[in-house]
């Protein structure tokens, strides 16, 4: 079985967000259009609660950032047309520290991502959302890591640089993720 993982396209992500990533929205509504062609989605969402030092006053957009994602806001909900309905599941991360992969999310039971991706027989992934240079990187990392064969849907991710942004991508493909 193949699933695809929409990696983090939520408010805050995108345009007007607290670290809107520029076309956010508009990936969003592409990435809407493919969902049907997949048996099984699922959504990541970055989940946050008190990620410690994840959230400064003084960010280096590195490690460090601007608050986002913060439960009991609007910036964790997903960005329209995307809603949380659309998908078979969605695993949040983040709740108390930084989380870049959607493999560190769990669903609402508690399953870890790649625990839920093989007790449904999933053995392939394909990747899309945002940040390419940020959570789409490690979500896709952790994929090959974890014995998935990936794709990365190149149309469909949007980054917050475009220097790492391009990094990622050669980064990618060495550790041998397809981008398709
Ligand atoms: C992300 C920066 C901080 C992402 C999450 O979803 O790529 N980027 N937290």
């Amino acid at each position: 079985m193949r699933a695809l993982l929409i990696v983090d396209v939520q408010h805050d992500f995108t345009e007007g967000g607290s670290l809107g990533v520029e076309g956010g929205q508009q990936v969003a509504a592409e990435i809407r259009t493919v969902l049907d062609d997949y048996a099984l989605t699922v959504a990541s969402q970055d989940w946050h609660i008190d990620p410690g030092a994840h959230f400064s006053d003084l960010p280096d957009f590195v490690t460090s950032w601007p608050r986002h994602c913060v439960v009991g806001t609007d910036g964790p909900h997903l960005q329209e047309p995307l809603t949380e309905d659309l998908f078979t599941t969605v695993v949040r991360k983040g709740e108390y520290s930084a989380a870049y992969s959607a493999y560190e999310g769990r669903t609402a039971d508690g399953t870890l991502l790649g625990d839920w991706l093989r007790a449904h027989d999933v053995t392939q992934v394909d990747v899309c959302g945002i940040a390419t240079d940020h959570c789409v990187r490690a979500t896709a990392l952790d994929a090959v890591a974890q014995g998935f064969t990936t794709r990365l849907l190149q149309d469909l991710v949007r980054g917050v640089a475009p220097g790492p942004s391009q990094a990622a991508l050669v980064e990618l493909q060495a550790a041998g993720v397809e981008l398709v």
